[in-house]
């Protein structure tokens, strides 16, 4: 049998430190916080807990840029606030994985303090130094977050790889010493207790041999590097070699972040033989409603169709079948806000509806499930309006790209597609309840709280048996219980598999089969679906079925 891991039937709950609950009034969410928090998380019900990271920083990107690995960033707390809350978490039975940043480090961190210093100092090696071209960058990559991808350090008159923030200098994984420093520091933290690893951008570590040029499309300023750094050369190598040294010799679960990852890589990285990685985050669903122009990437008003996104999810339900294991997400804190990028946030009605609906939609497929903080309560995106109310440098070094450098878009169109995609939507603080900000600091917090928090937040969640936060619960809780939710084939209904406006699909084992219909839309629809007469319905987002019938946004799974 190959459904035997632990972590098969598990719900994970990501935590954004920075953003879940400040406990001394400084504006930033903190571990105690955290700690204070963990009943509520247990309430939901989910079994594993995801911290994005708490490591030491100088949090040029919140914390995604490490200066040491095994210490706790001073804002969030130390090492013993660290210790009460892994142990407050395994007393409620709740495991913790930890944030693994290793494609990169900070600039701060001693090993590149070191590696900058001489060509013939010890660490040199620890991350990619070229010489020029010309006078120019080594090749012609672009950063992520805009720009070129290397930085000249004058001190030796070499440049450095950053795919990411000039101080986010790229580790060189091809250094066995790298390789054996960070499986070091993972089974540190492993032998503290921690149960498992999201692995930052982890199929991006295997770069390709002469570091060559790579295609630019007309607007672009920079070629995108990620076709030739995703998936690289000796990406399963380096896996196969970090599961066999840290792996193997815990009881833990692993799940690597990996843009651009087709289903055939997913299924050697996440197989079920284990000998890599448990699952990996594919971006391909979160990528349907990109620009048409590669130089916008993200930035777009485009909606995801129906067609475009049941194809899409099916496909991976499909092709992991089996083989490989899937993870399920809508939300993290680079995603905006599924109620309104897939939903509808325009009245309170709809936004309930179809924040449910989507949690159907996606918590009866197969694999392990994500909720990222905020999503059970159907939080929405920020709706800033101006430049500066954005933090992330993400969305910053992008306006000033596209419309003061390049001049693609005017800056009321860029605000208007940051609106819908800036990593911000998912950072605003957690709203707790409709006290001075929402609950989450008594001081300034570090990221405007979203205005709708007097609607929408905790307490007010809590108190009403109708809301998203105990559907989740009930979603969570039918996982747990049900089998045929985790071990099911999936299959579309062979009638509706093209249909604009419904998503309708079964799960099936030897006992059971459930009927997932979806509709997508807030009109009222007529669909019919064969159901035995004894079928009854095991969750929906309204009161009653009215059989053929679909309200908007209706969700019901028939159970047979
Ligand atoms: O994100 C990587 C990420 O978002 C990629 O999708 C990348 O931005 C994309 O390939 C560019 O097109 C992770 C973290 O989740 C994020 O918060 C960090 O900023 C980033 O890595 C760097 O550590
Ligand atoms: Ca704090």
């Amino acid at each position: 049998m190959i459904l035997n891991k632990w972590w098969q039937n598990a719900v994970v709950y990501q935590v954004y430190p920075a953003s879940y609950q400040d406990s001394n009034g400084d504006g930033i969410g903190d571990l105690p916080g955290i700690t204070k928090r963990l009943d509520y998380i247990k309430k939901l019900g989910v079994d594993i807990v995801w911290l994005s990271p708490i490591y030491k920083s100088p949090q040029v990107d919140n914390g995604y840029d490490i200066s040491d690995y095994r210490a706790i960033n001073p804002d969030f707390g130390n090492m013993e606030d660290f210790d009460k809350l892994l142990s407050k978490a395994h007393k409620l039975g709740l495991k913790i994985m930890m944030d693994l940043v290793v494609n990169h480090t900070s600039d701060e961190h001693k090993w590149f303090q070191e590696s900058r210093k001489g060509k013939d100092n010890p660490y040199r090696d620890y991350y990619i130094w070229r010489d020029g071209k010309d006078g120019k960058a080594p090749n012609n990559w672009g950063s992520f977050f805009t720009g070129p991808a290397w930085k000249y350090d004058e001190q030796t008159g070499q440049y450095y790889l950053h795919l990411f923030a000039p101080q986010q200098p790229d580790l060189n994984w091809e250094n066995k010493n790298v390789r054996h420093s960070v499986y070091d520091m993972m089974n540190w933290w492993a032998d503290k207790g921690v149960d498992g690893f999201r692995m930052d951008v982890i199929n991006y570590i295997s770069k390709p041999e002469g570091l060559p040029d790579v295609k630019k499309a007309p607007d672009e300023l920079y070629g995108n590097p990620e076709p030739v750094v995703a998936n690289g050369h000796r990406i399963h190598e380096f896996l196969q070699e970090m599961n066999q040294n840290v792996m193997s010799k815990h009881k833990m679960v692993t799940v690597g972040e990996a843009p651009a990852v087709t289903t055939d890589e997913a299924k050697k990285y996440s197989n079920l033989d284990g000998k890599e990685l448990d699952m990996v985050f594919q971006f391909e669903h979160v990528g349907l409603d990109s620009n048409s122009n590669p130089a916008l990437g993200r930035w777009s008003d485009k909606k995801t169709s129906l067609t475009d996104l049941r194809e899409n999810l099916t496909k991976w339900q499909t092709a992991l079948a089996g083989k490989a294991w899937n993870s399920l997400y809508w939300n993290n804190h680079d995603q905006p806000r599924v109620v309104s990028r897939f939903g509808d946030d325009s009245t309170e009605e709809k936004r309930v509806l179809s924040a449910k609906m989507l949690a159907t939609m996606l918590h009866f497929q197969q694999g392990t499930p994500f909720v990222f903080e905020g999503e059970e309560i159907g939080m929405t995106n920020a709706y800033f309006d101006k430049l500066s109310d954005y933090v992330d440098l993400d969305s910053i070094n992008a306006y000033h790209q596209i419309v003061d450098e390049q001049h693609l878009l005017d800056g009321k169109t860029m605000l208007k597609y940051m609106g819908m995609h800036s990593r911000d939507n998912a950072r605003t603080p957690m709203q707790w309840d409709d006290s001075n900000n929402a609950g989450f600091s008594d001081g300034t917090p570090w990221e405007h709280i979203n205005k709708q928090y007097k609607e929408i937040n905790v307490k007010k969640a809590l108190t009403d048996p109708d809301s998203i936060f105990y559907y989740y619960q009930k979603i969570i809780k039918l996982r747990h219980e049900l089998p045929v939710m985790v071990d099911g084939s999936y299959a579309l209904v062979k009638d509706n598999q093209n249909d604009p406006d419904v998503y309708a699909y079964t799960r099936k084992d030897n006992d059971t089969t459930l009927l997932v219909v979806l509709n997508y839309t807030d009109k009222k629809l007529k669909r019919h679906f064969d159901v035995p007469e004894d079928a009854k319905i095991l969750i929906s987002n309204y009161a009653d079925s009215q059989g053929d019938t679909l309200r908007p946004y209706e969700a019901k799974v028939y159970q047979f």
